[in-house]
């Protein structure tokens, strides 16, 4: 992409109603604008991240065995009266009435609307275990939207279900979704925790929150120092293994974490002192198990074994795709702007040309985009006739992981210069080397088209 040709409106000024560095960043690095409390567009750049982080997820979802779908926001009240959440979701549900007067409402999550396709279509013990999940936009109506896509009313969810002919089988998905949830995390370039947490309306006793620790998280949090040495690293999984599964989980949840809805401080005065940490966290997902809360009401069952309909078990597992966008913010910004993981960067590198117009500098900028384009890397090439300060701070700003300015001094003697956002360190080289080494920093991520 060529800064001339994209529409990124970055803002000089800081924003006065943004309270957090995410939510300013967001601000002012274009990436998004609020059209009303808690309901912001997302802008080219912010979409391009929130189109990253979907494909993350799709990837470890479909690893773990879960089957993609799409459903409706829309949805229907008489749904909700079967399960008898209509009346109990309370304020939170957007509730509207369609010109026939039928009560809808904007799906806050949808327990519901699977529960309703799966007792229609699905008959048999034979055809589980079933996980299906669908990424789309939710509706809750926040007492108080806050901190940007960290707290919106509108908000971009990734939210799986799984149907099980037992509580075993269901307690085997959990894990499972406990599992593909941390290597989704680390591919973001992020450490969350799992947390024993409260269940709230969704329901059951069985319930995880994935945590990532920032002072400006909304959860206050108690935990174990040896945690934050766990990584999944590059463990091969099969997600098939309930062995595995339950060892990997096993392995998370022996040190203490709880949020404070949990928290118990006989346990946690139990941990060695050194080790006792509390700190504020940001929830960037959930997996509950609940068993046949929703199948018993909503009849969705199954012919078992012994040719008895049962109710199925189930859990639902959730993840905030737009809020998590905050949180690697949140996790990886200096004074100048945003850090980017090489896994969710919008553009992999920028160009920054030093003196445009001059032939020389244009043309090895023109043959740096295309060597970068022809092996799947995206460049933002800053193309526009500026002084270099200026290009230099939008690039810090929006966080690239890696620049090479060029310019027609460096040219006289053959290089360009590659510069590390994160340690802001910059080497001098020939271009095809610059070109040849982040052709290796990116070789173990997977690159996506250009939209
Ligand atoms: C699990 C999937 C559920 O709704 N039902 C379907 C279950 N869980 S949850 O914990 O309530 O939400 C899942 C994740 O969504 C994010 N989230 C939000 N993000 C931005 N703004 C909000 N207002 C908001 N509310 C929830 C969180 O990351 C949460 O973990």
């Amino acid at each position: 992409m060529r800064l001339s040709r994209y529409f990124l409106p970055v803002l000089k000024e800081t924003p006065s109603e943004a309270q957090i560095a995410s939510h300013r960043l967001m601000l002012r690095a274009g990436m998004i604008k609020q059209a009303t409390a808690g309901i912001y567009s997302w802008l080219p750049l912010g979409f391009k991240v929130l189109r990253k982080l979907e494909n993350i997820v799709h990837e470890e979802q479909v690893r773990a065995g879960h089957v993609p779908m799409l459903m409706p926001t829309l949805q229907s009240a008489d749904l909700w009266r079967e399960s008898g959440r209509y009346d109990d979701y309370g304020a939170e549900m957007l509730r509207i009435t369609d010109r026939h007067g039928r009560d809808m409402l904007y799906g806050p999550t949808n327990e519901e609307l699977i529960t309703d396709i799966f007792r229609a279509h699905v008959g048999s013990y034979k055809d589980l275990p079933l996980t299906l999940y669908h990424i789309q936009w939710k509706f809750r109506d926040e007492v108080r939207p806050r901190f940007g896509v960290m707290r919106g009313r509108e908000f971009f969810m990734k939210d799986g279900y799984n149907f099980d002919l037992t509580k075993e089988d269901a307690l085997h998905a959990y894990n499972r979704h406990m599992v593909s949830y941390l290597r989704t995390y680390e591919r973001m370039g992020l450490q969350a925790i799992p947390m024993r947490a409260d269940s709230g309306p969704i329901g059951g006793d069985d319930t995880h929150e994935f945590l990532v620790l920032a002072e400006t998280g909304e959860s206050e949090v108690f935990y174990d120092s040896a945690i934050t040495d766990l990584k999944l690293g590059e463990r091969v999984v099969d997600y098939d293994s309930r062995a595995e599964c339950e060892d990997i989980v096993t392995e998370w949840t022996t040190p203490y974490a709880r949020t404070d809805e949990t928290h118990d401080e006989a346990k946690f005065n139990a941990i060695p002192e050194d080790r006792r940490r509390s700190s504020r966290g940001i929830e960037v997902g959930q997996i509950f198990y609940f068993g046949t809360k929703y199948s018993e009401p909503m009849g969705a069952t199954v012919q078992g074994p012994d040719g008895k309909p049962v109710p199925v078990h189930m859990g639902s597992h959730g993840i905030g795709v737009s809020r998590l966008v905050g949180a690697i913010i949140e996790a990886s910004h200096d004074d100048k702007g945003i850090i980017w993981p090489e896994g969710v960067t919008p553009f992999h590198a920028g160009i920054v040309n030093l003196k445009q117009g001059d032939s020389e500098a244009d043309a090895a900028c023109e043959a740096l985009y295309a060597s970068l384009t022809a092996l799947g890397l995206e460049p933002l090439y800053d193309d526009r006739d500026e002084r270099a300060g200026g290009k230099f701070a939008t690039m810090d700003l929006i966080g690239l992981p890696w620049r090479i300015t060029v310019g027609p001094r460096g040219l006289k003697n053959g290089v360009v210069e590659l510069t590390s956002r994160r340690t802001g360190e910059s080497e001098e080289l020939p271009p095809e080397a610059a070109v040849e080494k982040l052709a290796q920093i990116y070789a173990g991520h997977v690159l996506r088209p250009a939209f």
